[in-house]
């Protein structure tokens, strides 16, 4: 078999070790000023920005780069609101049925509820898809793999483009979100992933006092 055609690695950049060091702490405190945020303000986002976030998002490293993704991202008015009554009522079944004691619990500090108006108010709802299949130059369905995978690193891409472009997003996952497939006519093949809310925070957007876990309790080093 003739081999896949390469080509020399152009792109990567080397730097110094001072300025690798500068560069990881620089972008980690860029990083660590993220927030979700829950009130977002209805104030207008240049489409250009979504786009160059989602192409960066599309950069994800993925299985058998099939980059088994689709992007839904919606700023109608009128598609925004259906979205908002299909996850209020599945929304309304998990804190009054579905969730356990325990979950309910664990959601105490962040006062969330059944009621999400920044479907309406933010300005782009970007609805992230994973597909289970591809299809091939004929048209022919073909399995991807590390779908889940590939897709949550695209999304997590994503949200961190988002985030260094100054835009805030709330990460949203109305469960089962199946609804989506019709609101945005996706084929049965694609399943929603997560749901992006994405815009500028409200003025007086609050957020809970939470902290994240130091090094020692995330990391291990075996030296
Ligand atoms: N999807 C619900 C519940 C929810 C669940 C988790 I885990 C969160 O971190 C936050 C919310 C909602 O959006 O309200």
């Amino acid at each position: 078999m003739k081999p896949y055609p390469h080509q020399a690695l152009q792109t990567y950049e080397r730097f110094a070790p001072e300025e690798m060091r500068q560069r990881a702490h620089e972008f980690r405190e860029m990083l660590t000023r993220r927030r979700s945020v829950r009130q977002f303000s209805t104030e207008p986002v240049d489409r250009v920005i979504i786009e160059d976030c989602l192409l960066a998002a599309g950069s994800a490293p993925n299985g058998a780069n099939l980059q088994p993704w689709h992007f839904a991202v919606v700023s109608d008015p009128s598609i925004k609101h259906a979205i908002r009554l299909g996850a209020e009522k599945e929304e309304h079944e998990f804190y009054t049925r579905r969730a356990s004691q325990e979950w309910l619990h664990a959601l105490e500090p962040f006062g969330t509820d059944a009621d999400k108006p920044y479907l309406d108010l933010a300005p782009y709802l970007i609805v992230i898809f994973s597909q289970k299949t591809s299809l091939d130059p004929d048209g022919i369905p073909v399995k991807n793999y590390y779908v889940q995978e590939s897709v949550g690193i695209a999304t997590g891409m994503l949200i961190t483009a988002l985030h260094y472009a100054g835009l805030a997003t709330l990460t949203h996952t109305p469960s089962p979100m199946g609804f989506l497939n019709g609101i945005l006519q996706r084929p049965e093949s694609e399943k929603p992933f997560l749901l992006l809310v994405t815009g500028y925070p409200a003025e007086d957007a609050q957020v809970p006092i939470i902290s994240k876990k130091p090094l020692s309790k995330i990391a291990s080093f075996y030296e």
